[in-house]
């Protein structure tokens, strides 16, 4: 399998990052846009389209865009899984990459590729030779605008801080009442259990796991956030609280490391193998 790619483009960083989620090791080619290789005979066998990403399998397959490698590599390696599980979430995240190639990234790309002095006669990627017109370079960025002030309601600050409040909420009736519950700092939090070992601690932090998980995050009345999910690492206060700290801080980065949504402990526990 080799993966054509582009390190200054938009569009092939979309399929590297998906790469790199699934953690996959492909071949790459770099295929260099500014020097017009996309148009060489060679890669026009690649393809014909004359456009990165390009993910070729083993069978001789080109994959040629964005949405077809994301479905391929899913499949290949379900684990992690981007693309949704249940129905309703396979459908969302379909409809979100819709919306956004739709009302954001090609009205960017009218409005790039329509005014840049670099694009002059290439107003459209592809074997075929399009001169730029003004006005869809305007059009494209009053488009773009419009549909990143609508992302900034649904997720910028005011929605986030919303979303804080509902996990926060979450979480505090999930721990009991001689637990302390805190506001880290940003999408962090610490819950203190008093008089309690690491595997009551650990106990506590799955029953705070899985509240989250199962939890449905309303925002504005409207869109629904189903899938909200935290990771979680437990230590042991042993006397100093800078080394209580810096221990939950590393068993919460191999619990990010292992998947997320998952509880880790500092030290190893024979009742809990997975922690
Ligand atoms: N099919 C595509 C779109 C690919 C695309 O437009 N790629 C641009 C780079 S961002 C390209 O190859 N441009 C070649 C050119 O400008 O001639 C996708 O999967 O997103």
């Amino acid at each position: 399998m080799r993966f054509f790619d582009c390190k200054t483009a938009p569009s092939p960083r979309r399929a590297r990052i998906f790469i790199a989620e699934k953690g996959l090791d492909i071949e790459t080619v770099e295929i260099d846009l500014g020097k017009g290789e996309q148009l060489s005979d060679d890669f026009r066998r690649i393809n014909p389209r004359c456009t990165v990403p390009v993910l070729e399998l083993d069978d001789g397959t080109c994959l040629t865009e964005n949405a077809g490698i994301a479905a391929y590599l899913e499949a290949i390696a379900p684990a992690a899984p981007l693309l949704g599980t249940s129905a309703e979430e396979k459908g969302s995240v379909a409809n979100w990459n819709a919306r956004i190639e739709l009302e954001g990234l090609w009205p960017l790309a009218d409005a790039l590729r329509n005014r840049s002095k670099g694009m002059v006669g290439r107003a459209i990627t592809g074997p075929t030779d399009y001169q730029q017109i003004p006005e869809l370079a305007e059009r494209g960025l009053a488009r773009a605008a419009e549909f990143f002030e609508m992302l900034n309601d649904r997720l910028g600050h005011a929605a986030g801080d919303e979303l804080l409040a509902g996990i926060a909420k979450t979480l505090d009736e999930s721990v009991r009442e001689t637990d302390f519950l805190a506001r880290y700092g940003g999408e962090e939090f610490v819950v203190l259990c008093p008089d309690t070992d690491l595997a009551g601690a650990v106990t506590v932090a799955e029953k705070v796991r899985s509240a989250i998980a199962e939890s449905s995050f309303i925002l504005d009345g409207t869109s629904q956030l189903s899938k909200v999910t935290i990771s979680i690492g437990v230590a042991q206060f042993e006397g100093s609280r800078r080394s209580f700290f810096k221990a939950a801080d590393q068993a919460l980065y191999r619990a990010k490391g292992a998947g997320k949504n998952c509880v880790k402990a500092a030290r190893e526990l024979p009742d809990y193998p997975d922690v």
